[in-house]
Order: structure tokens, then sequence, then C-alpha cells
């Protein structure tokens, strides 16, 4: 008997009969009856986004693996996983430039106002000259701060200097030699960034370190023309605080690819707001690049599944106490 998969978000039927060569395949999406049935047997899940806690594994208990088809793993209880020798991996890398086109197509929507201008045009308003109230601000040669230099960080300021002669500015957790040389990126505290940049960029992970971490204050640090991106995760920023300062102008803008809660409230003030440009936590939202997402996470299952390690292993702590996960391959 192959091992039972789980299959909880749509992928494609190739990927699918792939998958089929090595295991058992269930689909249910969360929200659907069955869904908790196929959990109780399930040796492996996958998919995205699924909060995969206590609760969970407490109705999973022949879980081995989680293949989750996103880079964050934000949604990963891990102490729970470690606890109960589950196995996580993750899709590093696959996402990375196509991410970083969405969040930099944030940038210069809100900053070149495209959703309003765009409006403008469709409703027929477009008569005669064009209202300066209507224009935006430039993007070339201004300052760029990216807090959160990780791959995808560094990929919109590669974006930011190469095409826009950006000035970068970086805040991180360590320090990212590769971008000062490449990109000419300065190390600032996240105090000076706020101060100096013309756009603010958050790509950080969420942690317990970074989980609100913008908050009235650093809106505050922020210049009265300067515009804000969130493509890392809704909980890093105090939404309401958020909300306040886009009414009071004390920024300029906002671009938000993520939110505090998904998906975003129909009566959220933030929908009401001109300057804010949103879009639907889609950043790596390509055909291209989901398949690829989900052509890794097979890979990934799969090695776990023939007792081999998976590249993109999360928590290898796992492997070091149960050397290897013994599948129901009977
Ligand atoms: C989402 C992402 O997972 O990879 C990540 O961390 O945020 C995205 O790729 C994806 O949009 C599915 O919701």
């Amino acid at each position: 008997m192959k091992p039972k998969v789980l299959v909880y978000n749509h992928i494609s039927e190739k990927l699918l009969d792939e998958l089929a060569n090595h295991c058992h395949i269930m689909q249910a999406t969360p929200s659907e009856v069955s869904f908790r049935e196929h959990l109780s047997s399930a040796e492996a899940i996958i998919g995205s986004g699924l909060k995969v806690n206590k609760n969970l594994v407490d109705h999973a208990p022949k879980l081995k693996f989680v293949a989750n088809i996103s880079a964050g793993y934000d949604n990963l209880d891990l102490i729970e996983l470690n606890a109960r020798g589950i196995l996580a991996t993750n899709t590093p890398d696959v996402l990375v430039e196509t991410t970083a086109d969405l969040i930099f197509g944030l940038l210069l929507s809100a900053a070149r106002r495209i959703p309003e201008l765009d409006q403008y045009v469709k409703s027929g308003k477009w008569n005669g000259k064009i209202p300066a109230e209507l224009f935006g601000v430039d993007i070339n040669r201004k300052t760029l701060g990216i807090i959160g230099m990780g791959s995808i960080g560094k990929a919109v300021a590669e974006r930011a200097h190469h095409g826009f002669k950006m000035d970068i500015l970086y805040h991180n957790r360590s320090r990212n030699y590769a971008a000062e040389e490449e990109l000419n990126a300065r190390y600032e505290s996240l105090e000076d960034l706020l101060k100096k940049s013309d756009f603010v960029c958050l790509m950080a992970p969420l942690t317990s370190e970074t989980i609100g971490m913008m908050g009235k204050k650093e809106f505050r640090l922020m210049k009265e023309t300067a515009i804000f991106v969130n493509g890392a995760r809704g909980q890093l920023v105090k939404e309401d605080e958020l909300i306040t300062a886009l009414e009071n102008c004390e920024i300029l803008a906002a671009g938000l690819d993520v939110y505090l809660n998904e998906p975003l409230n129909t009566k959220s003030p933030l929908l009401k707001l001109k300057n804010v440009v949103t879009t639907p936590h889609v950043a790596s939202g390509t055909h291209e690049t989901r398949y690829e997402m989900a052509k890794l996470a097979i890979e990934n299952l799969v090695k776990g599944i023939t007792g081999e390690r998976p590249p993109n292993l999360i928590n290898p702590e796992v492997l070091e106490v149960n050397a290897k996960l013994k599948f129901d391959t009977s």
C-alpha cells in the first residue's frame, strides 16, 4: 500500500499524476466535510497556508510529513511538529523573482497611482487635461529601504537599483554583504532606515521578533512623502495604526499584498483609502511559478517518502532523532 497523502490545494493534473506514482492521493480543501476524515488517515499533507497547529495534528495521528507550497512557514507550529517527529518542507528560491516583480509593481502602482488612473480612464473622466491631483511621485533615483534583506528583499532591491537607479538602504538580522557589494546597499538601524527612505519595503519573515514591528511609532519616523509596501506578512504591521497613518497623511501611500486577517474583510477601512493599492496575497501567483512551487513541494515529499533527505527541510532536528521516517508502504 502506498502512503496516503492529503492534497488540500489545487495542484495541476500533471503533477498529481507524478505524485500518484508514489502515494495514494486524497483531495479535500479544509472547508470540505471530507477534510477531517482524510486528515485522520493521512501520513502526509501538501498545500499552502493551512495552520498546522496542535489542534490540527491532534486530528492527524498518522501524520509524518508536511509539504508547504510556500516559502514562508509561519503557518506551522514547529514546536508541535518537532515534538511529534513530523518533517516539514517549504519551497524557497523558485518564487523569488516572481514575488519581487509583484512587490515592485505595488511600489510603482502606489507611487504612480496606476489603479486610480485606470479608473479615471475607464470611467470616462478623461476628457481634457489630467488634473495635477492625479500626478504621482518619482521613483527613479529615490531611496528604497528594505526591511528584511533575504533573497526576495534582495531581488526587489536589484530591480530598484539596476532598473530605477535607486539608492538602497536595508535593515536585517545580519549583514547581507552580497547586497552591499552588488547593489551598494547600506546597512541601517530600523530607525535610520525609516527616517531616510522614500520607499519602505517590508520583506521580513514573521517571527516572534518581527510580529507587530511596524506601528504608530515607526510610521511617524517615516517621511510624510514616503510610501510603505508590505510584501511579507500582515502580522508584521499593526494594521489599525497603518490605517491611522494613512488617514492622517503621516505617510503618502501604501502598497499591500498581505493583511492581518486574510481574506481582507470587506468592511476594512483599507478598501476606502485612495492612497492604498491592494493585491490579494498573490505575489508568487503566476502560472509558471505556482507550478514550480508545487513541483518542488512534491519533490520534497517524494524524497521524504522514499527515505531520502528532502532538499528544503525546515526542521532537520526531527531527522537527527528519527534517522529515517517510516512510511506505511507495506
Ligand atoms: C503564498 C507566500 O504562500 O511563499 C510564501 O511565503 O507568501 C506565498 O507564496 C502563496 O501566495 C499561497 O498563499
